[in-house]
């Protein structure tokens, strides 16, 4: 049964109880699985009207919104392509995705309209574009008011591509990763047996919703399970706690930042947490220190897990049993993983440190229209590379000690140097760029920019921050930019980011 036999299941079920409650300042608005199964096949319908057809990539470029969720779904249910996108994503980021994923409709909110509208005429692939007005669910409700539910029959292929989330690379330009049917519905199932989700979960849902972790694991996951999902459109560590406290909620899900903020807040050791069963942590890795503190103010003890756009979730502390520290825990239920030697694949023995590599129904099919790098990607004989490396202990725990990839996690969102610094290359005062990431404890690893300007045009840090600022998502933006005279270069000419980190940074790893 896949995840949308599933869902129209629990949407039977479990008509009359919420499967979402949208939490903002105005209030509550509570969508029972029958609301939400009677939207869904509205905004269906509004699909099939607008030509949507199997196959088709329907980019979402919204803010975290009820809207969000019914054309998710429904573009899943129509065997079309969901595309979600960072709404942060300025109109140059924007427009690659839209043109490299050849998207046929775009849904954005309408405070973009102006920044996209003149991105339009430049996409041949781009049917439409809808900005919706997402400040409230009656806006939308009233958008499709028209359209009787749509009657089509259920996805039967479970190899065809239903989501595609963009994953960056070294060579800089991302990837969409082509996620199945069969893919996400393999994953909740592990999932949902690893996590004992429960139809009486209530989950408080803090992340954002256009990447995996947020979507597949924590949305997906809640609706799999026929649970409630209380949704808050961003993070707030004291508007959590009081949610958590106050909705008796019984699962969280978050990254490393989260929980720091989450054990900073005032007062955090008052709330009453007793009904929770399960934090989770994952995205990046989580620092020992943040482990005790967590324990010790909420008396909970975090479940670490590990996971990528490519696969989902590839392994997890256990639920019951120990969560070591340090450790991403156990292959979930139908996951392979493996150590290998990163250059020759050969597998390697427990406790030798190797490349983490993947198999299962949980692993992606390839990179949309990139032959060439899904080749690459994956071993001859089926195994997805993960670029991150690691080591399998005797007793089956795997620990993650670095990665091959050159990689910067600034609060749970992964930022590819390159991506930084083919826009740093584009400024004309920047001669040479390094970006690397700088260990930070609020954010894992802050993004820091290492420039040689040229001798004849001056500029300032705060002029690139500006630049970076106007052409990048916040969170690739350098928080760090220091100008010098020179970048250190082997004997080939390759920059040494190593001798960079440690020479900024203070930081002696194993990257290059
Ligand atoms: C926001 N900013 C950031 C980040 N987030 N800068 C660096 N790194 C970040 N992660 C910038 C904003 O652009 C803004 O910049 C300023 O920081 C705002 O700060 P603040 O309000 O404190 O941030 P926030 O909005 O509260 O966000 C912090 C956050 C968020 C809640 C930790 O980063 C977040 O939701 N992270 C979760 C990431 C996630 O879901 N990752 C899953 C992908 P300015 O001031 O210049 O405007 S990985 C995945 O899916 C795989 C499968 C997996 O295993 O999970």
């Amino acid at each position: 049964m896949t995840f949308l036999d599933k869902l129209a299941q629990n949407c039977r079920h479990y008509a009359d109880k919420p499967a979402l409650e949208f939490v903002t300042e105005h209030g509550v608005t509570a969508v029972s699985y029958r609301q939400l199964e009677q939207t869904v096949s509205q905004t269906m319908a509004f699909l099939q009207a607008n030509g949507v057809q199997r196959g088709d990539r329907i980019a979402l470029q919204l803010p975290k919104c009820l809207p969000f969720v019914y054309l998710h779904l429904a573009i899943m249910r129509l065997e079309a392509i969901s595309l979600p996108l960072n709404p942060g994503y300025p109109p140059h980021e924007l427009h690659y995705f839209l043109q490299d994923a050849a998207a046929s409709l775009l849904f954005a909110d309408n405070t973009a309209r102006n920044a996209i509208t003149p991105l339009l005429a430049d996409l041949p692939a781009l049917q439409g574009c809808f900005f919706l007005d997402t400040s409230n669910d009656a806006n939308f409700q009233a958008f499709i008011a028209a359209f009787p539910p749509a009657q089509a029959p259920m996805p039967q292929d479970s190899s065809a591509t239903c989501l595609m989330i963009y994953t960056s690379g070294t060579t800089g330009r991302p990837k969409g990763a082509e996620l199945t049917h069969g893919n996400l519905t393999a994953n909740l199932d592990a999932l949902h047996e690893a996590w004992g989700w429960r139809a009486d979960d209530i989950l408080l849902h803090v992340l954002p919703v256009f990447h995996v972790h947020g979507l597949i694991v924590a949305l997906h996951g809640a609706l799999n399970a026929g649970a409630t999902a209380v949704l808050h459109p961003t993070f707030d560590a004291e508007k959590t706690l009081q949610t958590l406290q106050d909705r008796r909620c019984t699962v969280l899900m978050g990254v490393p930042t989260i929980h720091r903020r989450l054990v900073g807040a005032p007062h955090a050791a008052a709330y009453n947490l007793r009904h929770m069963r399960l934090f989770t942590s994952g995205s990046d890795r989580l620092p020992d220190d943040l482990f005790h503190a967590f324990q010790a103010t909420f008396g909970h003890t975090l479940l670490e897990r590990y996971g990528m756009s490519e696969t989902g979730m590839i392994t997890s502390n256990p639920l019951h049993g120990e969560r070591r520290i340090g450790s991403v825990g156990l292959p979930l239920p139908g996951v392979a993983v493996r150590i290998a030697h990163p250059q020759t694949d050969e597998p390697l023995p427990d406790g030798a440190v190797g490349e983490v590599q993947v198999r299962g129904a949980n692993v992606c099919k390839g990179y949309w229209r990139q032959p060439d790098k899904t080749a690459v990607a994956f071993t001859p004989d089926g195994w997805l590379r993960t670029g991150d490396l690691g080591l399998r202990e005797p007793d089956g725990y795997f620990t993650l000690k670095g990665r091959s990839k050159d990689l910067i996690i600034s609060g749970g969102f992964n930022i590819y140097p390159p991506e930084v610094e083919l826009v740093l290359a584009d400024h004309p005062a920047v001669l040479a760029s390094a970006v690397i990431g700088c260990p930070d404890v609020e954010w894992g690893e802050m993004v820091t920019a290492v420039i040689v300007p040229r001798p004849d045009t001056p500029v300032t840090a705060e002029e690139i921050t500006a630049y970076c600022q106007r052409h990048l998502v916040g969170y690739k933006v350098p928080r760090r930019v220091l100008l010098v005279d020179s970048l250190p270069r082997n004997a080939l000419g390759k920059i040494q980011k190593a001798q960079l980190r440690s020479e900024l940074c203070g930081v002696n790893n194993v990257r290059g």
